[in-house]
């Protein structure tokens, strides 16, 4: 097996990287000018690159490698299931144990009646699914009207046509004629950046009041879903005000819209719970999973629907389904996951031990001169840069510079950190250790030290 873990110098791979591969959601030319990363190898919390060098992986991966990088287990299972049945499809009335497995595991762990499963391969297209299931179970209840779909500015569903179109990021939408029609984006909950004057509990009823202003203009026959991530990932982890979502909760029962939970990122213990809807006691009719639902091992998503929304579907034909639904190896995949997530008390661990431990040292970083706020929910975190803390300000000189130096700070003190504009974002897998979270914050604040050094020395501390 040498083969795959010798390779070529970091210089001829970055080269032939810059010629034969577009990368997702990058400049291609300036990163061909400047040269990947090359990422050889994990283990644990821990990447290696091409060069030897080791960083924390304080991203697992892109909010996905929950379990940790290397488990053995998973690959023998994959091995296991390819060597028993590596495909089949689950289209024309067939089905195999794997699938039925993983189905049956899903709804035992998902809150209240979610006890079906529609498969994908990832977030994207399960949110497509779910805005073709959403409009057939309106048409098959007699309610054809019910097609508009209201979403949040800032959030992300995916990048495919429907995924990019619900969620509310500007840059997508900027290319590529997004959104398609029939969604609408409201404001979102985060008080750092739009609360004002208001406290943050007046605010977070104001944003979920926004709900019941769009569908009144939108026409409450006409509007069928409402979706939202319990927590803002991509965004930049924006946990909502205590008072948002039990708002959001009853616009929708009294409205008679459904609600999706896009727990892409929140799933899977990310929160301290298995579901961020049980974090903040949400009640949605569809759950779309994906990035947790294997630790990011194999390519895996789906949509966990209600009985309420099962029951109609099931009663027609829905002319959907992807090849790789159901995916034999990945349900597998999946299952081992599940399996050492609930044998290694994972979930109880971060909400108990680890969560609250970090968070303790995570709010900590609050007091250092670059940070404005920050915001936490299990293993998920944020911490705000400003020039200036008290008028929660943002810099001058423009959203993300501060953060693309902390970002490049980080990376070369060996800790992967996301920055989304001036925030600065973690989501380490659920298994780092005491120890590893206190490396964690040394190398976040050895970062931050020098990105506000050179902030200053640069005149960068400025307000806008
Ligand atoms: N919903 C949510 C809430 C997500 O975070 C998706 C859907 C789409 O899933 P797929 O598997 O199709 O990518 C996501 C994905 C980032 C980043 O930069 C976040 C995601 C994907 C890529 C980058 O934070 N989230």
């Amino acid at each position: 097996m040498s083969h795959l873990f010798n390779h070529l110098p970091t210089a001829e791979l970055q080269a032939l990287d810059a010629r034969h591969h577009l990368h997702p959601f990058t400049h291609g030319q300036a990163l061909a000018a400047k040269g990947a990363r090359i990422i050889t190898r994990a283990k644990g919390c821990f990447l290696t690159d091409s060069e030897g060098a080791e960083i924390l992986d304080g991203m697992a991966g892109l909010w996905c490698v929950n379990i940790g990088h290397g488990r053995e287990e998973m690959a023998r299972v994959a091995y296991d299931q390819m060597m028993e049945l590596a495909f089949y499809n689950t289209f024309f009335q067939t089905s195999h144990p794997p699938v039925i497995e993983l189905s049956q595991k899903l709804a035992e762990l998902a809150p209240g009646d979610l006890n079906h499963v529609f498969y994908a391969s990832g977030g994207s297209d399960a949110n497509d699914t779910n805005i073709r299931a959403v409009r057939h179970y309106w048409q098959l209840v007699g309610k054809p009207e019910k097609t508009h779909f209201i979403s949040r500015k800032n959030a992300y569903h995916g990048s495919t046509m429907g995924g990019g179109s619900l969620g509310g990021m500007a840059g997508i939408h900027a290319q590529g004629g997004l959104p398609i029609p029939g969604i609408s984006h409201i404001d979102q909950p985060f008080w750092w950046a739009e609360g004002g004057d208001m406290t943050p509990e007046e605010f977070g009823l104001a944003r979920a009041r926004a709900l019941e202003a769009e569908i009144d203009r939108i026409g409450g026959d006409r509007v069928a879903a409402f979706i939202a991530e319990p927590v803002q990932g991509a965004g930049a982890v924006i946990v909502p005000p205590d008072s948002y979502w039990p708002e959001i909760s009853r616009i929708c029962r009294e409205r008679d819209i459904l609600l999706i939970a896009d727990e892409v990122i929140t799933g899977f213990g990310r929160t301290g719970n298995w579901f961020g809807s049980q974090t903040f006691d949400i009640k949605p009719d569809i759950m779309t999973v994906a990035k947790g639902l294997s630790s990011g091992y194999i390519p895996i998503g789906g949509s966990i629907l209600s009985d309420k929304v099962f029951d109609v579907l099931s009663g027609d034909e829905f002319n959907h389904g992807y090849t790789y639904s159901g995916h034999p190896v990945a349900c597998a995949v999946a299952l081992e996951n599940l399996r050492i997530m609930q044998e290694e008390n994972m979930v109880e661990t971060v909400r108990n031990d680890t969560g609250p431990y970090l968070k303790e040292k995570w709010q900590a970083l609050a007091d250092h001169p670059l940070v404005g706020e920050t915001r936490i929910s299990g293993m998920m975190a944020a911490l705000q840069m400003t020039p200036d803390k008290t008028a929660r300000a943002a810099f001058a000189e423009g959203d993300g510079v501060a953060g693309l130096i902390c970002r490049e700070n980080a990376f070369a003190n060996g800790l992967v950190m996301r920055h989304v504009g001036d925030s600065m974002i973690i989501s380490p897998p659920l298994v780092i250790t005491h120890a590893q979270i206190d490396t964690l914050i040394e190398r976040a604040v050895k970062s931050l030290d020098q990105t506000h050094a050179r902030l200053k020395a640069e005149g960068l501390m400025k307000t806008a």
